[in-house]
């Protein structure tokens, strides 16, 4: 399935009025109109290749119909929703949901719709098929050494994988932890898991980085061996230079101050990646800036922030990527959603009067400190994040174009209503 390049231009010529008129109206009160433009249209998101179908609950999964039945299906909804908006260029594969079969026409297709492959997720965190050894007690923290090796042997062989695709990471989040008091040793599990990070490590090629993400618990969890980002920045701290800490929004407890904990952590050059999703309670994996888009604004402000301040490119410094499951949503939809947020947040932080806050914060003058954010937070950024859109030969409104162009009734006419995508 793609889009044909007039059907987007139709499109956006019965917006043009529209949409010219609210940027003109809006480019008038911002300073570095063109240069916050060109960065929205560099910054790039990667979907994950599990987030294009239904997800599912603890309980039940509600499949919908036209879902990607194989990895080149994935990477063919994917190319669609990068012509829809140019800003989901890349996309982040799972082992063993996603072996591509044959790499070359893998990387072909993949460059076919203008995607790249970002960072490789590795799972242990359940039992695959004919697997020797099971992860029922955990994987990389296991009392049993040949549990543990199972786990280093399945990380070594996604980065394998990876530097095929011409990936350049791994993000490792372990579902390693106890449910009962008592039932290990916290101290023997965080050095069994540092153990086998460390081969893991070793393993890395040149220029190659490892993300280790945390989650602060599951459900039915006690403990959990990398629950917060101190015990992740302990693990990358140890391995060394290539490692970094992944933040996921979902992962933490209620009220976590995220922006704090990103801020510190590219203080400390540690921050590598993120996956963006939005959450009521933890770990809900709903559409990002769906619940919380100041706390999603404020996050922003701090990445912006610490990477300018270190001089970092804010679209290739960090890996960015959506985590995120759709229950009742079309997956795609959701997705442009998820998206769209994303470059809002970015164009809002992009926005902030950095000097005056400064000043401001070093006069303790707290009023002008919340009026500074707010303003930006409160500006309508749609415009501008729709005129990158527009100057990148996408749609001025991709979820409208989505729907006016029947996509997902066209996807299930070509694969049918009954399929389920690979994952959770
Ligand atoms: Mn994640």
């Amino acid at each position: 399935m793609k889009i044909e390049r007039y059907q987007i231009e139709e499109h956006n010529s019965k917006l043009a009025q529209s949409h010219q008129r609210k940027f003109e109206f809006l480019a008038q009160d911002i300073k570095g109109t063109e240069d916050i433009i060109a960065k929205l249209m560099k910054f790039q998101i990667a979907i994950p290749s599990w987030a294009l179908g239904t997800g599912g609950t603890r309980f039940a999964r509600f499949s919908g119909g036209g879902e990607p039945r194989s990895l080149e299906e994935k990477i063919e909804d994917i190319g669609v929703l990068h012509q829809l908006n140019q800003s989901s260029g890349a996309i982040s594969l799972h082992i063993p949901w996603d072996i591509p079969e044959n790499i070359q026409a893998t990387k072909v297709l993949a460059a076919q719709h203008g995607l790249r492959f970002d960072a490789m997720n590795s799972n242990t965190f359940q039992d695959q098929p004919g697997q020797k050894k099971s992860y029922k007690f955990g994987s990389m923290q296991h009392v049993d050494k040949a549990v543990r090796q199972q786990a280093i042997d399945h990380n070594i062989e996604v980065i394998k994988y990876g530097v095929d695709l011409g990936s350049e990471s791994l993000t490792v989040w372990l579902a390693d932890g106890s449910c009962f008091p008592g039932q290990l040793s916290f101290k023997r599990a965080f050095e069994n898991t540092l153990e086998s990070l460390q081969e893991v490590y070793a393993a890395l090629p040149e220029k190659w980085k490892i993300f280790v993400e945390y989650k602060a618990f599951e459900p039915n969890f006690y403990s959990t061996t990398v629950g917060d980002w101190g015990q992740s920045l302990l693990y990358t701290s140890k391995l060394g230079p290539k490692a970094y800490t992944l933040v996921d929004l979902g992962h933490h407890l209620p009220n976590a101050n995220i922006e704090q904990i990103v801020s510190l952590l590219l203080m400390e050059g540690k921050l590598g990646g993120f996956h963006f999703n939005d959450s009521k309670y933890g770990d809900d994996d709903l559409t990002a800036g769906s619940v919380k888009p100041y706390q999603l604004f404020l996050i922003f402000n701090e990445l912006v922030a610490g990477m300018d301040a270190k001089g970092m490119d804010h679209a290739t410094g960090l890996g960015w990527m959506i985590d995120a499951s759709h229950n009742v949503k079309d997956p795609l939809e959701d997705l442009l959603q998820s998206v769209e947020a994303i470059m809002m947040a970015y164009a809002q932080a992009l926005l902030v009067d950095t000097l005056g806050l400064e000043e401001a914060r070093l006069a303790n003058d707290v009023v002008r400190c919340q009026e500074i954010l707010q303003h930006a937070f409160r500006t309508d950024v749609r415009p501008l994040v729709a005129e990158a859109r527009l100057r990148a030969n996408a749609a001025v409104n991709p979820v409208a174009l989505f729907r006016e162009l029947q996509i997902r009734e066209k996807l299930i006419g070509e694969r049918g209503f009954k399929t389920v995508a690979t994952g959770l």
